[in-house]
């Protein structure tokens, strides 16, 4: 390879240079005021997981990522899902949080939005309700939004990126509303409409999110958005735990029991216990504090659905 065709396979990467340090700087007063919130919140951090013959399987297609290690089959993290519904059953705390790198090999996305590897800040509350994790939630973008406004004036003047704090209680949509309104590309639409940040609840998703009990195919779970049209903020919900109910959705969605082995053995010992929680991506929050067109911008290592990785 030549250095010229190195610099254009990076070309997008290498045309935001100038940016990157900005970039970074916000990036590390976001994540030092979400350690803040979440520490005068009184939740514990947890280191990430890498590795696993069990994570999240997701409820879109991706490819596989696994290795073997004696004779072992482990997964790539594509989210914490399940390890943070275990931790938090387990310990006696209020809530626990991550900034966990996910991998997830996409096999058919193309958006401006998605990275096969990436950040997102998971928290998982214990005891908790699908409405009081999205105040929960409100409570700190509204905290990292004033921070970053304050505390990264120069940088964002130079992004010509213009921070808007925005008010609690967000405005809530259901799914199912949308999709009447809007069709199967209800997010993005909505996303390209909306000037403030906004949920949209009640999606049919992973086993894991509660389903209503009486309701059948409502869930209580939901999606922070993002305005101006940089879509998908979080994702996460109330949490199913009773092991007949987490047996009746895995066949429900025809996956094999073996790829969820010691969860099940913990839901069948009645180990696992009510909570909700929640993933915000890093990056997202970095694209969209920083107005950047595409996310590959925020990152220094880029890896974009469907393009060959630089490094
Ligand atoms: N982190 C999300 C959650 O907590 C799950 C995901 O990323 N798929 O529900």
């Amino acid at each position: 390879m030549t250095y010229s065709s190195v610099l254009k396979s990076n070309e997008s990467y290498l045309q935001e240079k100038g940016k990157i340090v900005e970039i970074l700087k916000i990036q590390s007063e976001a994540l030092l005021a979400i350690h803040e919130f979440l520490y005068q919140e009184g939740l514990l951090q947890m280191m990430p997981v890498i590795v696993s013959p069990v994570t999240d399987p997701l409820c879109h297609p991706v490819y596989k990522a696994t290795i073997t290690y004696l004779n072992q089959k482990l997964q790539l993290t594509k989210s914490m899902a399940l390890h943070k519904q275990v931790a938090i059953s387990t310990l006696g705390v209020k809530g626990i949080y991550i900034v966990s790198p996910n991998v997830r090999l996409e096999k058919d996305v193309q958006s401006d939005n998605h990275l096969l590897e990436f950040s997102q800040l998971d928290i998982e509350l214990k005891d908790t309700s699908a409405h009081e994790f999205m105040s929960f939630m409100e409570d700190l973008v509204i905290y990292i939004f004033a921070k970053v406004q304050d505390r990264c004036e120069k940088e964002l003047k130079e992004l010509r990126a213009h921070i808007k704090i925005p008010r609690k209680p967000f405005r809530v949509h259901s799914s199912w509303d949308l999709r009447r309104e809007f069709g199967e590309e209800f997010g993005s639409r909505i996303s390209q409409r909306e000037d403030d940040l906004f949920w949209i609840t009640d999606f049919e998703r992973e086993f894991y999110d509660k389903e209503d009990e009486v309701r059948r195919g409502h869930y209580h779970n939901y999606d922070l958005y993002y305005p101006e049209g940089y879509g998908e903020a979080l994702s996460g919900g109330e949490r199913d735990y009773k092991y007949e109910i987490i047996v009746r959705k895995l066949k429900e969605r025809n996956h094999r029991f073996e790829e969820f082995t010691p969860y099940l053995e913990l839901a069948k010992a009645d180990m696992i216990g009510p909570s909700a929680g929640g993933g915000l991506g890093v990056e997202r929050l970095v694209r969209f504090l920083t107005k950047r067109s595409h996310i590959k911008e925020i990152t220094l290592f880029p890896k974009v659905p469907g393009e060959r990785i630089f490094m």
